[in-house]
């Protein structure tokens, strides 16, 4: 590494672990933007989807936001800052995966006594979560969101793992937050379990936080594991919890809002929930009751900074799926023993989870079924796919003309095909079926597109056209002063 990829990433590192740090650096690298002035109700949504219209959109700062107090910000794209994700290639998948998710040294969290989230503590008759700026983002949602890249935290009661996860959260009234969990989600089978015993879930949201928190929240990651050790793995130390006194449960001690309560079984108490525009691009999920959080007690920062991270089209270029979750992909292709992965991508327009593409080198027959078949099951991979694209090792997967290649070229639709009926999917799949979504019958099917030479006869499969690489490059440096033509990238 250089001594230049060395300080570049000692400051990642940093801003990944402190969202006040995080501030100070994105300003540094020029990719802030403060908005003062703006207008919760719709306005701060609407710039925010026109900041999206850039690949490495501006972190956006929302200040004096109309209608509320000067103390409390909002902060939006914290997770797709340059300085988070660097490069959007293959080159930064290979560096998540490195940061050894699945296999990985895992850094169990630190309880400290105390920290700035108990800087204000407010409890019973006093909570009011109204006085938080919550923007009603879009018009065609049903109310104001505040918990949209937030930590739901909760602990299974057999075990004691306590679990992270990213769910939205819908302002109700000042004391109620409307939780969205969609069902087979940790936090839903945990819930579940103090259901069963006739007990409200201890529950703690934050709306404001470390920005690997947002990050590990929001990506799968192994069931039993929790994030907060993943998240400690990541930036090299423990994240400092602070022990909820309604709860038990941890909170990170630097968050910077943080509601803690309890959430009743739902044939108990549920209220209205959504519509919300959601990330496949759509309202699928409708109006629906839906689990409330009962607040209890509210605890925040000083002059607090919620994160604000609606959903959006995914055809966005600010909206390219996440680099952590193709890592994870790619993860656990190789924890099931799937040899020869060489990449893993999500193209733009299938969101996090509809397209995912493999490349594989092919070592032996059945190799290519093998990587298709474990991706369409498998813990990052199993939850609202559509389309599994494997492909072979010359394809440069995060180039769409070349997929689209390898689609028109090496597959035979009839011959390379599996549909899988019946798979893991979710009331925010536009493609539910009415009757399937009244019954709650929550599966769609997939298909595992082999656009691969196939192994057999791979060796008499026509050879490419195509200039030798190590020859083009052999030209470009002799020609590239006299012909301009050959400088620069390829576009
Ligand atoms: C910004 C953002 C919002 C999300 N909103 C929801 C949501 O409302 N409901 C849901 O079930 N999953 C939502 N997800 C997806 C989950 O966070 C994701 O599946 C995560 O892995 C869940 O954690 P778990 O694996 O511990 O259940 C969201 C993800 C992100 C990044
Ligand atoms: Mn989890």
């Amino acid at each position: 590494m250089t001594d230049d990829q060395e300080r570049w990433n000692a400051r990642r590192k940093e801003a990944m672990g402190d969202l006040r740090a995080y501030l100070r650096i994105v300003e540094e690298n020029g990719e802030l933007e403060i908005v003062d002035g703006a207008d919760a109700h719709l306005e701060m949504g609407a710039l925010y989807e026109l900041s999206l219209r850039k690949r490495h959109p501006p972190v956006l700062l929302f200040k004096n936001i109309k209608g509320y107090s000067p103390d409390y910000r909002v902060l939006t794209n914290v997770r797709f800052a340059r300085t988070m994700v660097g490069d959007l290639d293959l080159d930064s998948v290979r560096a998540h995966k490195n940061e050894n998710r699945w296999a990985s040294d895992p850094v169990p969290p630190r309880e400290v006594n105390t920290g700035p989230v108990m800087d204000n503590v407010i409890t019973g008759e006093d909570v009011d979560i109204n006085v938080f700026p919550a923007a009603q983002w879009k018009e065609g949602d049903g109310g104001r969101y505040i918990g949209t890249e937030c930590l739901v935290i909760n602990r299974d009661p057999d075990t004691g793992w306590v679990n992270v996860g990213t769910y939205r959260s819908m302002i109700h009234d000042g004391k109620t937050l409307a939780v969205f969990i969609e069902p087979g989600k940790h936090g839903d089978l945990i819930r579940k379990k103090y259901w069963a015993r006739g007990e409200a879930c201890p529950m703690v949201i934050c709306v404001g936080q470390a920005p690997v928190l947002g990050n590990v929240a929001g990506t799968p990651s192994r069931y039993g594991l929790s994030e907060f050790e993943t998240a400690g793995g990541n930036i090299g130390r423990p994240i400092e919890t602070v022990r909820g006194p309604l709860t038990d449960l941890p909170i990170p001690a630097d968050a910077e809002v943080a509601f803690e309560g309890f959430m009743p079984p739902i044939e108990e108490e549920s209220v209205p929930e959504g519509p919300f525009g959601e990330w496949p691009g759509y309202y699928a999920s409708a109006v629906r009751t839906e689990t409330v959080l009962k607040i209890g007690a509210v605890y925040h920062r000083d002059q607090p900074i919620l994160i604000g991270q609606p959903p959006a089209l995914p055809t966005y270029p600010g909206r390219q799926p996440s680099i952590r979750a193709m890592a994870a992909l790619w993860d656990a292709l190789e924890a099931a023993g799937v040899p020869g992965i060489q990449g893993v991508w999500k193209p733009l327009g299938g969101g996090v989870s509809f397209i995912n593409v493999i490349s594989v080198s092919q070592l032996h027959a059945g190799h290519a079924k093998m990587a298709g078949l474990v991706a369409a099951g498998c813990g990052p991979g199993a939850y609202m796919t559509r389309i599994i694209i494997v492909v072979d090792d010359d394809i440069d997967i995060t180039d769409p003309a070349e997929v689209m290649w390898a689609l028109a070229t090496r597959w035979d639709p009839k011959t390379q095909t599996d549909i899988i009926d019946d798979c893991w999917t979710g009331y925010i799949d536009p493609h539910l079926p009415p009757d399937k979504r009244a019954a709650d019958n929550l599966t769609t099917t997939r298909a595992i597109i082999y656009a691969v030479r196939p192994y057999h006869w791979k060796d008499e499969f026509p050879v490419v056209n195509a200039v030798d690489k190590g020859y083009a490059e052999e030209i470009r440096a002799k020609w590239g002063d006299r012909l301009p033509f050959l400088a620069g990238k390829t576009e």
